[in-house]
């Protein structure tokens, strides 16, 4: 074991509060839903009850409709806002009232796998009921198009909080009402890497129009604000029903398999309605206004992940990856830069998100692209060897910015780059 093998267990093992993992001391001092996911993975190389008791604990928290929240708040900490007082969800433990991209079937199919892919393997099947009423949530409240694609209401949802590609619909959230808060993020870390005060005044005009409708999810779907489909959380879903569909098979659930084939089969025609021709990759849009936001960001390489698009859009993907390449010195940004708002230490107009380049170094590797794979993985190590475990990392310097000591970051050195 090398000294960053020990480093990324230690971070870990410290940001460990029993049964789950901050994403960071201090800044996020509870459990984030996808992160839980990621980490999982890391501890899987070293601990495997640990591995799977970070996905216990997150679904434990589930709510009745299927959501699995994007925060569960699992003790009281000042330092973070907008805490669970802010939320009022009413739930126990207290969550948020909002998910995150649902990465979890895909995690428990691999930690299944590697120990044998047991069909009887009780903690797989307890997680697979899990996953399969959190997928019927995203399907029941969040495809109002009908084409199988997920609909976000929240910019939270996406994981990408700040990325160029929600402004325009964010441009619209009326903030009349947000009154006076206090934010904790801003404290923790330079404000220069965080969102804006009036970015951050339109996340939380979203919140409290869902509060205010006592977190009713139809209505939020129908009515709210910030109305996304999110190219992220789409292809992620997309290929989180198709490995929850092996699981599915595994164990013989067969009106469930016939429902996640078809939900895969609505889902890739679906996806034909977020490639933008002009731009070349797929791209976000608005379910409001149905616009395109145009915008080439880490999330458009999700479809090698999802196992969408035809030769010729691949070839065209690969084309704006060699873009990006020759105008950058790591892989993979978050968006691309020289577009609009690019900032290369800003949250997720820029930065480097190493659980984003995993996702899509496994779809190109899974696509017969091994050396742009490899590309990622490589820059991915040479950023923490030279950085550290950051949040995030600039691609044009490799400094690392946000949170240190990250957990998924950690995680992503024990399961794919170190
Ligand atoms: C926030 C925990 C979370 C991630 C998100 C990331 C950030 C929290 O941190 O959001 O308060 O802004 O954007 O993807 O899950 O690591």
């Amino acid at each position: 074991m090398t000294d960053l093998d020990h480093r990324a267990r230690d971070i870990l093992c410290r940001n460990d509060r029993g049964g789950y993992t901050v994403p960071t001391h201090g800044l996020y001092p509870f459990q984030w839903n996808w992160d839980s996911a990621f980490v999982a993975l890391g501890f899987a190389g070293f601990d495997r009850d640990r591995a799977w008791q970070e996905l216990e604990t997150l679904v434990s928290a589930q709510w009745a409709d299927g959501m699995i929240p994007h925060i569960v708040f699992h003790q009281h900490d000042e330092g973070y806002f907008p805490g669970p007082g802010v939320w009022a969800t009413g739930q126990t433990p207290p969550t948020s009232g909002i998910t995150q991209p649902p990465v979890l079937a895909t995690v428990v199919r691999r930690l299944w796998e590697e120990e044998g892919a047991d069909p009887a393997h009780p903690r797989m099947r307890a997680l697979y009921r899990a996953c399969l009423a959190s997928h019927r949530w995203f399907h029941t409240y969040r495809d109002p198009l009908g084409n199988g694609l997920a609909m976000v209401t929240h910019n939270w949802e996406t994981g990408r909080d700040n990325s160029s590609e929600w402004d325009e619909a964010l441009a619209r959230v009326d903030t009349s009402g947000v009154g006076s808060y206090q934010r904790r993020d801003t404290g923790h870390v330079d404000a220069a890497m965080r969102p804006k005060q009036s970015e951050y005044d339109r996340y939380v005009a979203i919140l409290q129009f869902g509060r205010d409708c006592g977190w009713d999810h139809r209505r939020i779907a129908d009515e709210g604000p910030f109305r996304m489909i999110d190219v992220g959380t789409s292809m992620i879903l997309l290929r989180a029903n198709r490995d929850l569909l092996i699981l599915a098979e595994a164990i013989g659930d067969a009106p469930a398999a016939a429902e996640l084939r078809a939900r895969i089969a609505l889902s890739e025609q679906g996806m034909d309605w977020l490639w933008n021709e002009e731009v070349g990759a797929y791209c976000s849009r608005d379910a409001t206004t149905g616009a395109s936001s145009a915008l080439v960001t880490n999330a458009s390489f999700l479809a090698f992940y999802a196992g969408v698009g035809t030769p010729a859009r691949h070839a065209r993907l690969i084309a704006a990856l060699a873009r990006i390449e020759a105008g950058t010195r790591f892989l993979l940004p978050s968006l691309e830069a020289g577009s609009r708002d690019y900032d290369h230490r800003r949250y997720w107009r820029g930065p480097i998100w190493l659980v984003v380049s995993y996702m899509v170094a496994l779809g190109l590797a899974e696509h017969g692209e091994a050396a742009w794979s490899e590309r990622l993985r490589r820059d991915s190590a040479r950023l923490i060897e030279a950085a550290g475990f950051y949040e995030s990392f600039s691609p044009e310097t490799g400094e690392g910015s946000g949170g240190g000591d990250f957990s998924w970051t950690a995680a992503m050195w024990l399961a794919w780059c170190g």
